[in-house]
């Protein structure tokens, strides 16, 4: 279904129009002429407390915004979705990673069948699976116990089980190492190695295709580290598993398909941590816990769903990052979560959203006279604010910041001084968002007693747009609901942008362009090479740079 250029929509014209009047207006402004703002715009739902107040709108701008977003259909574009209508256009697939965390009760058709019963098999054979390495049922070839699990995939198949198991932690078996390879760089599958025994070492080769270059080479390195440890090439069996949807590249590279857990091409691989790609998160959390994950994932899903988009906090999300990143021209978005345990979030999604909305064509192949999708980053709560904040506060780009924090730690510590530490690391969060949105006035500064020269340097403009998300404390369910706001609301940004969001033509090109490069750089004779000067001059200095060394000449 074919939409009018984005530039065009009247509804879009009315926002330009709309941001005449409010783009002036500071936050202090609009907080004074509404003092319940700060509850008025703020929406809690399935255990998530969004606050959007601090963002540079009123209530015409949520109005305009929700008309746009009719106008680009998006609630009948959500229940495309669902439905497993093939809304990746350019790849024929259909988006449905929405069913990996369905119920049994729930039918979900792709060409006509049901893939539900499919997904709830994948799901018990993984517990089956979990279970008994968890209880040492699962012997490796020498009869010990697996102690260690080494996750080998990338991208899709390494970001969301990394950042789930840095999240998830604090409910993992301690008593087990989990361990996650995704470079190509060797020194990543050394490292990850090097003080393991190989006889208590599973290693899960993580692939949608099982071609990634990375993956093979890096599975390939665990085979012949693993065999020359055990001394046995049987030993395979029972230290090597696979995720994939190739049963045939599984079995060629040697691993029996009892041991694949399978996926669908469905499902794509920045969204697939709840299908099978996820074992070493139910390794690590037990079959109980990723199924109290997944339920947090479906609570999201039924909301984004159902609820008016108003209270429909994907909706908002999605829309107040159209609003920043087109109207307030913001190219960047901070996630900040205040929350140590969510370190590796802030990378998880930055491919989410990056791969996701880095388009620069709409669906009918026409390119866009507008932005798409901004670059997200980020780092947790304090760290930040002693590094990157100065420029977010006093800099001259105006940087949006989600905050995420939760009402209670994993980890409580007294605080010097009285009070826990989770207190100050709070305190820390709601005073940021606060300082960015009201800033310092001049008088305020002077009023300080602060030299004249210095008032400059001291004022604080403000007028910073943030969000903030809170919730009660980190948990496998919550951490699902986290995850799915952020999908969904890069699904809407991505339908207002009429592009798809479910693609990745970029990361196939550099999955090509290596595999030309490789063979210049091994080629025995410097081979006759054809880029432009640089390339080619790069390609020199290595191969002398690498002989050289090999030399003993450097
Ligand atoms: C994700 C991308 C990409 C992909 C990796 C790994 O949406 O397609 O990051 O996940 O390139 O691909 P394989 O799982 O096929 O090895």
């Amino acid at each position: 279904m074919s939409q009018p250029p984005l530039t065009t929509m009247p509804q879009w014209q009315a926002l330009r129009q709309h941001f005449a009047t409010i783009g002036p207006k500071h936050l202090r402004e609009l907080f004074a002429a509404d003092p319940q703002r700060g509850v008025r715009l703020t929406v809690e739902d399935v255990g998530l407390y969004l606050d959007y107040s601090k963002q540079r709108v009123d209530a015409d701008t949520l109005h305009l915004l929700r008309e746009l977003a009719e106008a680009c259909q998006l609630p009948q574009r959500i229940e495309a979705m669902f439905r497993g209508d093939k809304i990746n256009s350019t790849e024929g697939r259909a988006v449905l990673h929405v069913a990996l965390r369905a119920p049994t009760t729930e039918k979900i058709l792709v060409d006509g069948h049901d893939v539900e019963p499919d997904v709830h098999e994948v799901l018990e054979r993984m517990a089956a699976f979990s279970e008994r390495v968890r209880s040492g049922a699962w012997l490796g070839h020498t009869g010990r116990r697996i102690r260690n699990v080494i996750s080998i995939g990338i991208g899709g198949s390494d970001l969301g089980p990394v950042m789930a198991y840095e999240a998830l932690r604090d409910y993992s078996r301690r008593d087990m190492t989990f361990r996650f390879v995704s470079n190509v760089d060797g020194t990543d599958f050394a490292e990850a190695v090097r003080d393991l025994d190989a006889a208590e070492t599973l290693f899960i080769i993580c692939s949608k295709t099982f071609t990634t270059l990375e993956t093979l080479t890096n599975a390939h390195a665990a085979r012949a580290w693993s065999v020359a440890a055990l001394g046995d090439e049987k030993s395979v069996a029972k230290h090597f598993v696979a995720v994939s949807t190739n049963a045939e590249g599984v079995s060629k590279f040697g691993i029996d398909t009892a041991n694949m857990f399978g996926f669908w091409d469905w499902v794509g691989g920045r969204y697939s941590m709840d299908s099978s790609i996820g074992l070493s998160t139910m390794l690590a959390i037990g079959a109980d816990g990723f199924r109290e994950m997944l339920a947090g994932f479906h609570a999201m899903d039924e909301h984004f769903r159902h609820a008016p988009l108003e209270k429909n906090l994907p909706a908002l999300m999605g829309l107040l990052a159209v609003w920043n990143n087109n109207f307030l021209d913001a190219a960047t978005v901070a996630v900040l979560p205040y929350e140590q345990y969510l370190k590796r979030f802030p990378a998880y999604l930055q491919q989410l959203t990056m791969e996701s909305n880095g388009k620069h064509v709409t669906l009918d192949g026409k390119v866009v006279d507008y932005n798409t999708g901004p670059i997200y980053w980020g780092e947790p709560g304090t760290n930040g604010q002693h590094s990157f904040y100065q420029l977010i506060h006093q800099g001259t780009r105006i940087v949006p910041c989600d905050f995420i924090g939760f009402g209670q730690t994993l980890n409580p510590l007294p605080a010097q001084g009285g009070g826990d530490q989770h207190d100050l690391l709070m305190a820390n969060l709601i005073a940021q968002g606060e300082a960015l949105a009201f800033g310092k006035t001049a008088d305020e500064v002077r009023a300080e007693g602060t030299p004249e020269a210095l008032v400059p340097h001291r004022t604080f403009e403000g007028n910073r747009p943030s969000t903030t998300i809170l919730a009660a404390k980190l948990t496998p369910h919550i951490l699902g609901t986290l995850i799915a706001l952020y999908e969904h609301s890069v699904f809407v940004q991505g339908v207002i942008w009429d592009i798809d969001s479910f693609d990745q033509w970029g990361v196939e090109l550099g999955k090509q362009l290596a595999r030309t490069t490789i063979a210049e750089l091994v080629a025995a004779d410097e081979p006759k090479l054809a880029h432009d000067s640089s390339t080619n001059a790069l390609i020199r200095r290595y191969r002398q740079l690498r002989d050289d060394a090999i030399s003993g000449k450097a």
